[in-house]
């Protein structure tokens, strides 16, 4: 039994996952011996449905001055923040002065749109390697979770603010409470909290439970944020859908009565109902659909090195493939290697799976004939990048929303 971090009643895990490491704790194997694990589960709340982790690791273990992801080496997301931040300074940067505030702001891969329209601007980042990269970029940044209490400290330095954005942060928080509180005393007025995540009912539609890692404590819908935004005088106004990381969903929140309600709200808490996402036997079949997606994997990996011996590459050290790999016992013995393109990430091992992840050069250096794509939520990118290898006739094993080669 567990308490649900948002409305205080208990609630059983549907999944476990088995003990998994840190997502992004790519390691030496002199390292191997001291590593972490702890038991990834996840339940649902009925009272406020809400999906979340049973247990997480503390916020230091995961974001600290060695933190492995970095933002802008997608060009598909430098797009797409790029988008965002016009929008931004034409529907809400409109004021006199206009100060906008980031959650998560990582290497700045939004802020440095905005900070190069010379607005006023403050990026809140605790993992210290990547800030310190946005702070190179010009910036403003502080390396400092976001909570409460630091609200109350940008209010005394800065005043209030206009936007307050996240992407791909909010649900990585396990103190929403303090979170919301400090949101709702920054905004002005009429200010907008406006945040974006990868969205449950796409994981529920896509079999998507690689985004389930200790990093991602909450998995959101429209139900269950309005709920949250209620607890502290806010209300969602306005949603859209977008596609990337596997489908994602941008809450427009704001003060209650401070903004029109869009329609797209009641459309889509509709679709979430016929969805059944507020139903706990939707949970249930999502346990045996991911069952399903890890025994068809490890069959397609093991006949491929039974029928023919050659190497297996994997595409994308995510933080999502850690769950992948350990949770279905795929390691070195299926996987040759992991190929990314984060130099951090080189030359280590990936977590708990032990697998060696190398320069992207190494792929292009010698194709191999089947690759695993671990970044399949930026097979877009990827796809228009890779056509050497298509050409070529190599294989891609995806396993979301199906496992397949194509
Ligand atoms: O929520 C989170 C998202 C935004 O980013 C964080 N908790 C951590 C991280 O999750 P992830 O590691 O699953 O994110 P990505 O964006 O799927 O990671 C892509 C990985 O693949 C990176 O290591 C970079 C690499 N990559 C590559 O080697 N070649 C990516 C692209 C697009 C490529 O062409
Ligand atoms: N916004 C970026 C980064 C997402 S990765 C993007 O969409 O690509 C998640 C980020 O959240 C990491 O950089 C991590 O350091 C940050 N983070 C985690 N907890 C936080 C907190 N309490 N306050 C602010 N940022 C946090």
């Amino acid at each position: 039994m567990t308490t649900c971090r948002i409305c205080d009643k208990n609630f059983e895990p549907f999944i476990s996952f088995g003990d998994m490491p840190i997502a992004n704790g790519f390691l030496a194997e002199k390292d191997f011996s001291d590593e972490y694990f702890f038991g990834l589960a996840t339940g649902f709340c009925e009272h406020c449905n809400m999906v979340q982790l049973i247990d997480q690791p503390a916020r230091e273990m995961m974001f600290h001055d060695e933190y492995a992801f970095f933002s802008s080496l997608s060009s598909g997301m430098r797009n797409h923040f790029a988008e965002f931040a016009e929008k931004l300074q034409a529907e809400f940067l409109i004021s006199d002065d206009p100060f906008a505030v980031e959650i998560g702001s990582n290497d700045g891969i939004m802020l440095k749109n905005i900070a190069q329209a010379g607005i006023r601007h403050l990026g809140v980042e605790p993992s210290a390697n990547v800030a310190q990269v946005a702070s190179d970029n010009g910036v403003n940044t502080i390396s400092s979770f976001f909570d409460e209490a630091l609200a109350a400290q940008i209010i005394a330095d800065y005043g209030h603010a206009d936007t307050i954005t996240s992407a791909n942060v909010i649900c990585h928080i396990p103190y929403l409470h303090s979170v919301f509180a400090g949101i709702e005393t920054l905004l002005k007025p009429t200010g907008v909290f406006i945040y974006e995540d990868p969205y449950l009912g796409d994981i529920v539609e896509k079999v998507s439970y690689d985004q389930i890692y200790d990093e991602h404590v909450f998995f959101f819908s429209v139900m269950s944020v309005s709920k949250l935004a209620a607890m502290h005088n806010m209300e969602v106004f306005d949603v859209e859908h977008l596609s990337t990381h596997g489908g994602s969903m941008r809450y427009y929140i704001a003060k209650k009565g401070s903004h029109p309600i869009s329609e797209n709200v009641a459309r889509q808490l509709q679709k979430e109902q016929q969805l059944g996402l507020d139903q706990a036997n939707t949970y249930d079949e999502l346990r045996k659909r991911i069952e399903k997606s890890r025994t068809d994997l490890v069959a397609i990996l093991e006949k491929i090195k039974a029928e023919t011996g050659k190497p297996v590459v994997a595409y994308g050290a995510t933080s999502k493939s850690t769950t992948v790999t350990n949770y279905c016992g795929i390691g070195p013995d299926l996987i040759d290697y992991i190929c990314d393109t984060t130099p951090l990430k080189q030359g280590k091992f990936s977590p708990g799976s032990h697998i060696p992840v190398k320069p992207y050069e190494d792929f292009l250096a010698d194709y191999p004939d089947y690759t695993l794509l671990f970044a399949w939520n930026h097979s877009k990118e990827i796809m228009a990048k890779e056509e050497g290898y298509n050409k070529h006739g190599g294989k891609w094993i995806v396993y979301v929303p199906e496992v397949k080669i194509t």
